[in-house]
């Protein structure tokens, strides 16, 4: 650490949390702070444990974070949870064992509150639940490569006194979303539809989802890693929950009018996942008052902001 500002490393700066830390950083007050990134495989392979060493050589950071994974919605992780555990779990291990090796004392690590279990003991799942019992068969691979990741930085806080930090969004969407039909997420896929002219949704709209704006997301990640009384190993960042039949109706109306949100059809050919994963906001509303408050406040505009 030079003695003027901390070099943070940020991994999967060309993906949404990423290129909204960007924009976030990129009039950055703090100037005790250098964010650095890793723009991809192009740059550096995460999967490769020598591309990991050296990308560490040449940014030499203080700090890092962590967001490159491979992530993908619904109907990508039922057709690829090999790979999805594969890639997630050694690029995990290798940014880790890196982090260690290079003596870095504190990071942020992302999860996902897909990760839970299906089949909780109770309703909203807390921080301590997270391997509880067995995630959802439609992103087991995902899953079991992010509870990897959380025992890791639990491991290396208390074996060598590190404070790896891991926060665990829900489903995230905003700028720089993925688009593409095939690995996109629910909202860009509606988007992406209903533009179109094509207000279908598909399964059944029953399923509840709770969806976190990533440039909230991202303040979040820049305000915990500054926060060097940040108290917590774990932390959920939970935003309010509807229905996909509600998330479909706001946006058929906003790209449709009238005419779009009474064409809406439901494709239950398509799967639903998981019907229920919601995790609690009980930590993130103790820790930062202010953010939550601010979440909750500003759910329903950012639903019209989706379409502006
Ligand atoms: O966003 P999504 O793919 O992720 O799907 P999950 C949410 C719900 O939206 C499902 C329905 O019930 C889908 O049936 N849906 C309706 C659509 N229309 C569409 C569409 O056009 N595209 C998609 N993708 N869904 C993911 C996990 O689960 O959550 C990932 O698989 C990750 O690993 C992510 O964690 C946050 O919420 O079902």
């Amino acid at each position: 650490m030079s003695n003027e500002f901390t070099t943070v490393l940020v991994t999967g700066g060309n993906g949404m949390v990423g290129s909204c830390i960007k924009d976030l950083t990129r009039s950055n007050t703090n100037l005790s702070y250098r964010y650095v990134y890793h723009n991809g495989r192009s740059d550096a392979d995460l999967t490769d444990r020598n591309s990991v060493e050296n990308l560490f050589q040449r940014t030499k950071p203080d700090q890092v974070i962590h967001l490159a994974a491979a992530v993908g919605g619904l109907f990508l992780n039922q057709k690829q949870n090999a790979k999805m555990l594969t890639d997630n779990l050694s690029m995990n291990l290798n940014i880790i064992q890196a982090c260690h090796r290079h003596n870095i004392q504190r990071g942020i690590f992302i999860l996902s509150s897909c990760i839970f279990p299906t089949n909780p003991s109770k309703f909203p799942m807390t921080e301590d639940m997270v391997d509880e019992s067995r995630p959802h068969p439609s992103n087991e691979g995902y899953a079991y490569g992010k509870r990897i990741l959380c025992s890791l930085a639990k491991h290396y806080n208390n074996d060598y006194s590190r404070h790896y930090i891991c926060l665990t969004p829900v489903n995230l969407y905003g700028p720089y979303d993925n688009y593409n039909p095939d690995a996109s997420h629910v909202i860009p896929g509606l988007i992406n539809r209903f533009h179109t002219g094509d207000f279908t949704c598909y399964g059944t709209g029953k399923p509840l989802r709770q969806f976190l704006y990533a440039p909230d997301f991202a303040k979040i990640i820049i305000r915990v890693l500054q926060d060097t009384n940040f108290p917590h190993q774990h932390m959920i960042c939970a935003a309010p929950e509807v229905t996909i039949k509600e998330m479909a109706k706001t946006l058929a109306h906003v790209i449709g009018g009238k005419n779009g949100e009474e064409s809406l059809k439901h494709d239950t050919s398509y799967g639903d996942g998981c019907m229920k994963k919601t995790v609690s906001h009980q930590r993130l509303e103790e820790t930062y008052p202010d953010i939550y408050n601010y979440l909750l406040t500003h759910f329903c505009t950012r639903k019209i902001q989706l379409n502006s």
